[in-house]
Order: structure tokens, then C-alpha cells, then sequence
């Protein structure tokens, strides 16, 4: 195993100034010809190494003349070179429609395209495919007019003509210096919505989404979303696009979600493509945040790289932080928040208290691409939030600033972007720079005592053990904080933020008029996990009182947490204190109708196994369904007063979503209180939806019940929506989904379905994913669960080992688990990594399952 560490970084030895790339684009073989300008990087006599992943040069030459004394050693090009600046042209021959890891130039739909984040440019042509290595690109490509009549590449269009063969040709130009990993092309039959931009300065965008001409239509709002996205990123950071044009291009078969290449961002479809008969506000919300996202990389991301992919969460950590403040202008900032970290919760955490758990900046890798991760992602956003906090809006403004001057046209680390914080805002990072090297989620217990008139509040830090690390110390933990008066509701005193960086503080409140409520963490200012000895009728008293709305909704979870951990147990007292203050919440007419639907859900059942030291799928599962009956039943009335309010024609805009969302969650609490009407009235909504999100959130609800209906509405919906695949992948999700009993067996009748293909990534991730994150589900008792994603992930590793070693982590839960479900899970995992020919992706992320 061929492991990569952090501290053997070493600058390149050849830099590239120039690549002049050739395309001979044929989906059979396509003909690579680039040339590299390459010049000696210091005073070295190390030969040349160029990247590449198997295939074999057609030619080398070396300043126009042919050689023979290079040689292929671990998939490198090694070529001696006597000066110091030498031109290498290298030829090779590549097969883009045998390409199904889609890694490299790949087909999809029938058009050309390619994906080189991190390491994919390598299986297009020898090249230092590393990010610190940054060239300016010219592109030329030749290719079959009528097939692809379309041809485009990054940078700005140059020149186009036809040949008399049939074929025809473009070149393009990317003015500003890139690593490989941005490079991009797509050869296709594409239609294009077309609008423009100005910038801060005057100048004309072109913009350009393209897709199958079928597809125009569903374009308006990603392009709509382009728009602001460029004019928030000039009003909050003063950054303006660079280049005349600016193309997007969908194709449905994707391994991430999109890709910033520069000047020509490729998406995943279902990313762009939205109207309100097949997207749901679900849908709309995400477009709008990765069209932002990786508008917003044409700064942090293109402009500024990274020097190695142990500096990923420069660039998503910051994007990820940008595209969140981005959305949260554009509607609820409260919403988006909770939205934020409920996502945070299901996805980073568990990771950071798994054996996949690594730093921020992490030390050491076997494959990269296992590194695009909720940590690097998610976690590195709060990481860079809370440095924006600690320095305050104006102060943080003037600190990226400075780290866009700076290092504007570099190859950067995150220690370079800290430094920028640390310089600007005039304030000590060193021990903050831990939450880059430390994993783990830092555990913070919290306890109000009052003794004499004086109040006490003791905090104390715990960092967990993760693998490799075994001792941690203690990190900077900013808390905002605020105390309220348990009688009159009132605050006692100012939001402090208290920066928690010892093992443990004491806080003395003196004169305070009454017995004060503790309101912690608030707007989750850090992302660590409180504890505190909180009553139910304080944790109520906070989810009706508190002037912070993520508090307000964490007092709730907290409440319904606690009360569904007792459930588990079989202790259901809690269930009144929950039920009291849902009514609340429901009645105040002072709240956000997305607020109150935010509020009123209950935690997930993965959730809710993460609290526990033994997760026990079924008594979690009756524990939740309890709590749910309970509250529908007893506050009927109330949900059926959310449910009835009149019904309006679809309008995509916060208030609108906000009363969509309230509804459906009212919906699946009648459904769940058992009503006999509950069916009846779910497939009328079915049935009467002029949108996606009225019409999948009925679906959802009958996918879970065991009324006629439910097979009905499937029906309907699938022959519906038959030739939509971003719809059909829905059908499968939802399905996959269910709570029933016989979701496993439901799933594994769906592999056959003629539909389902491993193929295409969003359909693997709709059926196999969703089903993996179906805590019953999966968990099933006798393992059929677990065999199940171990075959299908064997499966998928022959054709996309990025995409199957995702789908990898539920089986790395096993500790969580008791012994019987422990033991099944570990011989799974032991079968994938005995698995012939099995990837270095999937093995890196089942062999550190097992450990
Ligand atoms: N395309 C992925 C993203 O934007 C990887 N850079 O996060
Ligand atoms: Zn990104």
C-alpha cells in the first residue's frame, strides 16, 4: 500500500509554463498531443516525471526530435533532460467511452466530457498532475461535427472551423495559469441559454448554460442563481469574474455533485435542471448553493489553489462557508443554519467518531479521492466560521482581503490563509490552529450552579480519542452564550462569546434577579457537542423563550432527544414535555412557518443512535414511531390546522417554501397518529400538486405506510416521470427510504428493476445510499442489510471505485453496534477487502473500517 504524507511534501522539480493540448475526440480512441514547456525548478539533476495512469505514449519528443530514453516506472514518464528549459511533445491514445470510473475525458448521454479533480488529468495525458504545478493552457480539439457540434474548453473561445471530412475544429484559451486538476472540455450536442453579466467594473460576461436541448427549459434557475451568486461575491468580498465567458455544462453521469474547472464548470444534472412539475424546493435550495459554490471556487479555488490535496479544506472548507452565507441572504437565515448543522451532525460527526475520522488537514493518505469528505468540507467551513466570528465581520472582510492579494495566482495552504486571519485581525491563532491537526468533535459540559445569590457556570472540555491520536489537547472553543430568568423569561444578561480554551473555566454571575436558564452555543457558534444537566422544563422553557432560533430549535431537539432516548429504553414520561412544547410552537404566530417545521421534527433515527453507547435499531425505531403517534394524535387538531391553510398556486420564494414544508411535516404527523383518513388525504395531495415538492412529499408519506394507495401513487408517479431520470432516481430514493418492515426486501427486488443501473452514480447513491442511511433498514437483524451493500459495493468497485468507496462508511459502524450485528458487519468487510482486483479506494476505506 503506497501512502502519501503531508510532511514529504517537496516543491516540484519541473514547472510547466505552457501546455498546448490536442484533441483528436473520437468516443473509440481520441488522440492526446501536448506539449509541455517545461522549465528546471531550482538547481536539481532529477530527470522529468509526468503523471500518468497505465496508458502507453505513442511518441515522446524532446525539443522536436523523437527519443527513446524515457522510461515507465509506477505509472510515471520519466524522461533525463540535459538543460534547463526543454519543449516535450507526448502522444497517446485514449478511450473515452470505456471510461466508467468518469475520472478523465468519459461519455455521458452521448457527448464528450471530462472530470480531473484531484487526479484525472493523468488518465487524459502525462502531465506533474499535482496542484502546485500551474500552466497556461491552450486547447485545441478536432471532432465530428454533426455528433458534437458543439466544442468547448476553459478560458475564452479563440478560433472554429470546419474540415471538409465532416469534422470540425476550436481552440480555446485559458489566459490565467492553472493546475491540471481544473481542466476541462466537453465535445457535444448541446443547447445553451445564454444571458450576460456586468461586473463591478463594467465589464460583459458571457454566460452560458448548456444542455440537451430538451432540457432549456429547466435551466432559468441555476442561471438565475449564477447571476447573484456573481453579484453577492463582489458585495461580500469585492471579487469579480475574470474571463469574457462563463459556461456551465450539465451531464448526467457525475461523481461529484460539480466541478469549478475554470471558466467551463461541469455539473451533475441534477444540480441545474429544475422546474417546479420535477424539482422540489429541496432541489431549488441546492442548485442555488453549488451554482454558487462553484462560482464562488473562481476565487477560492481557481485563482488561488491549493499546493497539496492535504490543503483541500482551503478551498471547500472557505467555499463551503461561502456558498452557506450566500444562501442564508438569499431567505432564512435561521433556517439555513439549522438546515447547516442538522446536516453537519448526520454526516461529519458520525464520521469524526468513526475509524474514518481525520483532521481537517490531514496527515496521510492511500487514495485522495477518499478525502472529499463532510470533514473536509463541512467541519472546514466551521472551522473558517468561527475564525469569522472571533474577528468580527468588518475585521474577517479585511483578512480575506488580504489572503485574496496575496496570494492571488499561488498554489496556497491553510496555514497561509490562518496567518492572513491572524495578521488582519491582529490576534493569536496558535492554539485555534488545532482544529486543523486534531480530529475528533470536542465534547463541552456545561452546569449552572446558584449558591448565595451568586450564579456558576462550569465548562469543561473533552477531546475524544481518534485513530492515530491518541492524546489531545485542549482546543479554543468559541461559545456564544446568554442566560435567561426561569420565572419572567427574560434575558439576564448580554450574549457573551466565551472562548473556552482550557481543560476547564468557571464563569461567576453575581446580582442576577432569578434562577437563570443557560442558553449555549448559540447560532452553533462551535461545532462541538454540549452536554449539560438541563431540566425538561428549562429545555422547554428555552425552545419557547429563547431570542436565538438555533438555540431555540437545539432546546427542542435536546427535549425530544431526551425523551426519545428514554422511549428506547421503554421509559415514555418524556413524551408530555415534548407534546406541550410542539403545541407551543405550533400555535405562536410570531414564528416563520420554516422555523416552526424545522422545529417541530423530530431528530433522526441515526440521530438518535448516536446517542446511545449500543445503537439498537428497533427500539430506536419504536421509540421515534411512539413519540410521532403521540404527537399526532394528541395535537390532531393543530396539525390539521397547519395542513388546511389554502392552498396556493406554486411560487418558489422562502415564505412560500416555508408553508410547503410546514404542510408536509403536518401531513406525516397525521399519517403517523394512525387517522383514517391519513391515506386519503396524502394521495389527494398526491394527485392535486401543481409541484414536485407537494407531490414527493405525499409520495414519502404513503412509501411509509401500508395503505392501497401506496402502490398506486408509486405507480403513477414512476410512468409519470419515465423518461426523467433526476425524477426516477426519487422513485428509487423514496422507496429506499421507507420505515416499513420490508424495506430491505423492497430494495433488493429494486436492483432488478430495469431501471437500476450502478452505472450512473445518482442512481447508485438514490437506491444504494439512501438504503445504507435507512438505520432499520440496513441493520435488519439478520445481516441481509449488510451483505447486500458489501455485494453491490463489490459490484460498483469494478466500475467506479470513487463512487463505491463513498458508499463504504455505514459498514465501518460496526463498533456502534452489539456483538451479533458487530461481527456480521466485520465479516463483510473482511469479504470486500479479500475481493479480487479490488480498488486502492475501496481497500484504503475497509481496511481502516476493520481496524
Ligand atoms: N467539484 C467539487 C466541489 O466543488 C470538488 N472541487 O466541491
Ligand atoms: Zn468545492
Amino acid at each position: 500500500v503506497s501512502v502519501t504524507r503531508r510532511e514529504d511534501y517537496a516543491p516540484p522539480a519541473w514547472l510547466v509554463p505552457h501546455t498546448q493540448l490536442d484533441f483528436d475526440l473520437d468516443p473509440a480512441t481520441t488522440r492526446v498531443t501536448a506539449t509541455l514547456s517545461v522549465t528546471r525548478n531550482g538547481a536539481h539533476d532529477t530527470p522529468l516525471r509526468l503523471d500518468g495512469a497505465g496508458q502507453q505514449p505513442v511518441s515522446v519528443t524532446v525539443d522536436g526530435v523523437a527519443v527513446n530514453d524515457w522510461r515507465i516506472e509506477d505509472d510515471q514518464l520519466v524522461i533525463p533532460l540535459a538543460g534547463d528549459a526543454h519543449e516535450i511533445e507526448t502522444v497517446v491514445e485514449i478511450a473515452p467511452e470505456r471510461n466508467t470510473q468518469l475520472m478523465g475525458l468519459y461519455a455521458s448521454g452521448g457527448n464528450l466530457c471530462t472530470q480531473c479533480e484531484a487526479e484525472g488529468f493523468r488518465r487524459i495525458t502525462w502531465f506533474p498532475d499535482r496542484p502546485d504545478v500551474l500552466s497556461r493552457y491552450a486547447v485545441r480539439m478536432t471532432a465530428d461535427k454533426a455528433r458534437y457540434p458543439i466544442l468547448l474548453a476553459n478560458g475564452d473561445p479563440v478560433a472554429q472551423g470546419d474540415l471538409d471530412d465532416g469534422r470540425h475544429w476550436a481552440e480555446w484559451n485559458d489566459p490565467y495559469p492553472k493546475p491540471s486538476y481544473l481542466f476541462a472540455l466537453v465535445a457535444g450536442d448541446l443547447a445553451v441559454n445564454r444571458d450576460t453579466f456586468t461586473t463591478m467594473s463594467g465589464r460583459t460576461v458571457e454566460l452560458g448554460i448548456w444542455v440537451r436541448a430538451a432540457d432549456l427549459a429547466k435551466t432559468e434557475h441555476a442561471l438565475a442563481a449564477l447571476k447573484t451568486s456573481m453579484a453577492w461575491d463582489e458585495r461580500a468580498y469585492g471579487r469579480e469574474y475574470d474571463l469574457d465567458v462563463f459556461n456551465i455544462v450539465a451531464v448526467d453521469d457525475f461523481n461529484f455533485g460539480a466541478m469549478e474547472n475554470k471558466g467551463l464548470n461541469i455539473f451533475n444534472s441534477r444540480y441545474i435542471l429544475a422546474d417546479p412539475d420535477t424539482a422540489t424546493d429541496y432541489d431549488y435550495d441546492a442548485i442555488a448553493a453549488v451554482v454558487a459554490h462553484e462560482y464562488f471556487h473562481n476565487w477560492s479555488g481557481d485563482r488561488i489553489t491549493c499546493r497539496d490535496w492535504f490543503q483541500l479544506s482551503l478551498k471547500e472548507g472557505f467555499t463551503v462557508y461561502r456558498d452557506q452565507s450566500f444562501s442564508a441572504d438569499q431567505g432564512s437565515a435561521a433556517v439555513k443554519r439549522i438546515e447547516d448543522v442538522r446536516g453537519l451532525r448526520a454526516a461529519q460527526f458520525p464520521e469524526d467518531a468513526g475509524p474514518l475520522a481525520h483532521p481537517v488537514r490531514p496527515d496521510s493518505y492511500q487514495e485522495i479521492s477518499n478525502f472529499y469528505t463532510a470533514t473536509i468540507y463541512n467541519k472546514g467551513a466551521e472551522l473558517i466560521r468561527m475564525m469569522a466570528t472571533l474577528l468580527g465581520p468588518v475585521t474577517f472582510r479585511a483578512a480575506t482581503d488580504l489572503y485574496f492579494e496575496r496570494f492571488d495566482g499561488t498554489a496556497a495552504t491553510c496555514e497561509d490563509f490562518v496567518a492572513c486571519m491572524e495578521e488582519a485581525g491582529d490576534v493569536d491563532l496558535t492554539q485555534f490552529r488545532l482544529w486543523y491537526s486534531q480530529a475528533g468533535t470536542p465534547r463541552v459540559s456545561a452546569s449552572l450552579t446558584e449558591r448565595d445569590g451568586r450564579t456558576t457556570l462550569r465548562l469543561a472540555q473533552h477531546v475524544p480519542t481518534t485513530p492515530g491520536q491518541p492524546d489531545k489537547r485542549s482546543m479554543v472553543l468559541p461559545l456564544k452564550l446568554r442566560l435567561f430568568g426561569a420565572e419572567s423569561g427574560r434575558a439576564l444578561t448580554d450574549e457573551r462569546l466565551v472562548l473556552l480554551d482550557q481543560p476547564s473555566e468557571t464563569l461567576v454571575f453575581e446580582g442576577l434577579a432569578e434562577r437563570a436558564v443557560l442558553s449555549i452555543n448559540r447560532g452553533f457558534s462551535a461545532p462541538v457537542i454540549v452536554e449539560t444537566d438541563r431540566t425538561a422544563a428549562d429545555l422547554g422553557f428555552l425552545a419557547r423563550h429563547d431570542d436565538d432560533p438555533f438555540a431555540r430549535y437545539e432546546a427542542m431537539q435536546q427535549l425530544m432527544l431526551d425523551s426519545l432516548v428514554a422511549g428506547a429504553m421503554g421509559d415514555t414520561a418524556g413524551h408530555d414535555a415534548v407534546i406541550a412544547a410542539v403545541s407551543d410552537t405550533l400555535a405562536n404566530p410570531d414564528l416563520d412557518p420554516a422555523f416552526v417545521a424545522e422545529a417541530v421534527l423530530l431528530p433522526s433515527e441515526s440521530f438518535i443512535g448516536d446517542q446511545l453507547a449500543t445503537v439498537d435499531p428497533e427500539a430506536i425505531h419504536a421509540s421515534r414511531e411512539g413519540l410521532r403517534r403521540a404527537l399526532g394524535q394528541r395535537l390532531d387538531d393543530q396539525w390539521r390546522e397547519a395542513y388546511d391553510i389554502a392552498p396556493e398556486a406554486y411560487v418558489y420564494s422562502p415564505q412560500a417554501k416555508g408553508r410547503r414544508r410546514l404542510r408536509s411535516v403536518a401531513l406525516g404527523y397525521i399519517a403517523a397518529s394512525g387517522a383514517g383518513d391519513a391515506a386519503t388525504l396524502a394521495f389527494s395531495q398526491f394527485t392535486a400538486a401543481d409541484n414536485m415538492t407537494d407531490r414527493q412529499g405525499a409520495l414519502a408519506t404513503l412509501a411509509n405506510s401500508d395503505a392501497d394507495e401506496r402502490e398506486a401513487a408509486l405507480d403513477i408517479f414512476y410512468n409519470r416521470y419515465a423518461d426523467n431520470s433526476l425524477v426516477i432516481d426519487k422513485w428509487f430514493q423514496t422507496q429506499a427510504l421507507s420505515s416499513r418492515a420490508d424495506t430491505g426486501a423492497a430494495v433488493a427486488e429494486l436492483v432488478r428493476h430495469p431501471d437500476f443501473t450502478l452505472a450512473n452514480p445518482n442512481r447508485a447513491r438514490a437506491l444504494i445510499g439512501a438504503f445504507a442511511a435507512n438505520q432499520r433498514a440496513f441493520n435488519a437483524a439478520d445481516g441481509s442489510g449488510y451483505r447486500f451493500l458489501a455485494d453491490q459495493l463489490i459490484a460498483l468497485d469494478k466500475l467506479n471505485p470513487q463512487t463505491a468507496a463513498k458508499l463504504l462508511p455505514p459498514l465501518g459502524r460496526w463498533r456502534r453496534f452489539d456483538p451479533a450485528r458487530a461481527a456480521m458487519m466485520r465479516a463483510e468487510l473482511e469479504r470486500i477487502v479479500a475481493a479480487p482486483g479490488l480498488s486502492k479506494d475501496v481497500f484504503e476505506q475497509a481496511s481502516k473500517s476493520l481496524a
